[in-house]
């Protein structure tokens, strides 16, 4: 046999029937020198190749792809400008624990290193290397199956997070015997292998809970990720424990469940003794376990809580404060365990927590929520947060298998306390970091790997980052509702340029704009509402049409507060 008649390949088909094999079967990217061809011939050989306007949008869709499918979620750009807008995708799912893998291609490393003034010149590797949980680089086409494999592995193991992958252009016209090829090539055994809890761990967190008199279940976005849902309701269930869910773990049991705390945290963060962290981190979110919200003394003290901490980081232990009874392992298989023994150990004689803890949350809870029907029940023109987020929540009500995008900030937390979530997963927004411009490039990806409708509740600046996907949204013909929170500005639209300059406010946009006519545009369907009735119907639509959707929602500029409920934040000078 020749070599002219012996079959070949080369890296961009190598690249592709990796993934391939590994059971990844979409690409988000934006194309340009040098992967144009590869997203071309992934196209040609059945992947789904989405294509965006701006690699951020691509970076975010691929990070939440992967929370949605514990599969990476993979990002393809072009070297330096197209890999630093995708990086702070990148950064911000190994932030959240999102797995996905950012592959850039990359210029001629001996041109590169020398700085010699290559096209896009930069040191991509280097540069990703301390914003993600692991970096690779893969030189020769018979090492792509190894880079991807390591790439799966790296992404999806313990706790998840964001990989880079360095593909050098001149890689991709790589030959090398289609055979040789194809035994290079790794589908990856059990890439996310179960981490079993030790027995000890598990009865020292048993004996603990056992103990408590005001117990409390904390859950995370970590335990939305695990798919343990029926356990985690389950431990809920059997404990008779109160839980509060964090943002993302809305909905991991509906929101109406007679045990959800939600509408009493401030009381029951305060309040109770013994408080089990289910997939969620000690941090920010959570006032780092201590001071006030605690139940502390001051803003620093630890309120004399103890802590089960169940999270397969064995070194997010003790990041806060102490933790009493670590629970180091998979949720799923941690949870499952403590479920185990509660039942074999306690046995039917397991009690469920006093009822003069129970009923002090009830009472609470009612009180709020009471509080709260109360708010939205009015009806006062110009609609604010409250008779706007009334229509939201009875929307996702009739429909429970709906994905809820948001990000904002009055629009995001009046948004989370206000629409109940009925489903495990539904809920997707920003994150740990409370960062804007995750809205289109999540929703894109919700609609593209479940098929479901996806409802975005976008405050009008958080829109702006990511706004022109509407196209790709269109492009697609994808079954997303976008609802503009539009109060004319980032919190309120109420400020004044302080000088009586020509210039607005910092926080101030141009005042009534009309973002439907963005979708229009693009061939979706924009409406412009200003009255609940007129958003109920709307939104209706957009779920019956399955059409792309954008309403303009006309809400009071003055409703907002700065920050949201992050007021607090905000740094103030010592000068009086
Ligand atoms: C990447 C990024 N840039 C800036 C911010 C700061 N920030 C927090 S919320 C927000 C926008 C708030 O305005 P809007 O989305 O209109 O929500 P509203 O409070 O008006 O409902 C901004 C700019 C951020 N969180 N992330
Ligand atoms: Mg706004």
């Amino acid at each position: 046999m020749t070599t002219q008649s012996q079959e070949m390949t080369d890296g961009f088909h190598l690249v592709i029937d990796a993934l391939k094999l590994n059971g990844i079967d979409t690409i988000f990217t934006l194309p340009g020198i040098p992967i144009t061809d590869l997203a071309r011939m992934a196209q040609a050989e059945g992947m789904r190749v989405i294509s965006f306007r701006h690699e951020q949008n691509a970076g975010n869709a691929a990070a939440i792809a992967g929370f949605l499918t514990q599969k990476p979620g993979i990002c393809l750009t072009v070297s330096a400008p197209g890999f630093l807008n995708g990086l702070t995708a990148l950064s911000n799912a190994t932030t959240n624990c999102f797995p996905m893998i950012l592959m850039s291609g990359s210029s001629e490393r001996e041109i590169v290193d020398l700085q010699q003034g290559e096209y896009e010149e930069m040191d991509q590797l280097a540069i990703a290397r301390p914003l993600c949980k692991a970096a690779f680089r893969v030189l020769y086409a018979e090492d792509i199956g190894v880079g991807i494999a390591r790439a799966i592995r790296a992404a999806v193991s313990g706790r998840p997070g964001g990989v880079y992958l360095d593909l050098p252009a001149r890689l991709f016209g790589q030959t090398m015997s289609a055979q040789a090829g194809k035994q290079s090539l790794i589908k990856v055994v059990d890439p996310a292998p179960r981490q079993i809890p030790a027995p000890d761990a598990v009865q020292r967190a048993l004996t603990l809970l056992k103990g408590a008199r005001r117990p409390l279940i904390l859950l995370g976005k970590g335990a939305a990720y695990a798919r343990a849902d029926a356990d985690i309701r389950a431990l809920v269930e059997k404990t008779g424990i109160p839980y509060l869910p964090m943002s993302m773990a809305k909905g991991l049991l509906p929101d109406t469940h007679e045990q959800s705390a939600a509408a009493a945290r401030s009381y029951v963060l305060a309040e109770a003794d013994v408080v089990v962290l289910v997939g969620a981190r000690l941090n920010w979110l959570l006032s780092h376990g201590k001071g006030k919200t605690w139940g502390g003394k001051d803003a620093r003290a630890w309120g004399g809580q103890k802590f089960v901490q169940i999270d397969i980081s064995p070194q997010e232990m003790d990041s806060n404060v102490a933790i009493d009874a670590p629970l180091v392992g998979d949720i799923g298989s941690c949870v499952s365990a403590l479920l185990s023994a509660i039942n074999s150990t306690a046995g039917s004689s397991w009690v469920k927590p006093p009822a003069e803890w129970t009923s002090a949350i009830a009472e609470r809870k009612n009180k709020n929520l009471a509080k709260m029907a109360e708010a939205l029940a009015r009806n006062p023109t110009p609609m604010n947060f409250h008779s706007a987020l009334a229509v939201v929540r009875d929307v996702i009500k009739a429909n429970p298998e709906a994905i809820l995008v948001n990000e904002g900030a009055n629009a995001l937390d009046f948004t989370r306390s206000i629409v109940d979530m009925y489903r495990p997963r539904k809920r997707l927004d920003v994150g740990t970091w409370g960062i804007m411009g995750i809205g289109m490039g999540f929703s894109i990806a919700a609609a593209v790997v479940t098929g479901k409708p996806v409802i975005a509740i976008e405050g009008d600046s958080a829109f702006g980052f990511s706004g022109m996907e509407v196209e790709t949204i269109c492009r697609y013909n994808l079954p997303i509702c976008v609802v503009v929170m539009n109060n004319n500005g980032v919190y309120r639209g109420t400020d004044v340029n302080p000088s009586g300059g020509a210039d607005v406010a910092p926080t101030v946009f141009v005042k009534g704009a009309r973002y439907d006519m963005l979708m229009e545009a693009f061939g979706g369907a924009g409406v412009h509402v200003t009255t609940p009735a007129e958003l109920h119907r709307a939104m209706d639509a957009a779920i019956v049409s399955g059409r792309p959707t954008l309403i303009n929602a006309v809400i009071d500029e003055t409703a907002g507060t700065e920050s949201g409920r992050i007021t607090s934040l905000n740094p103030q000078s010592a000068k009086k």
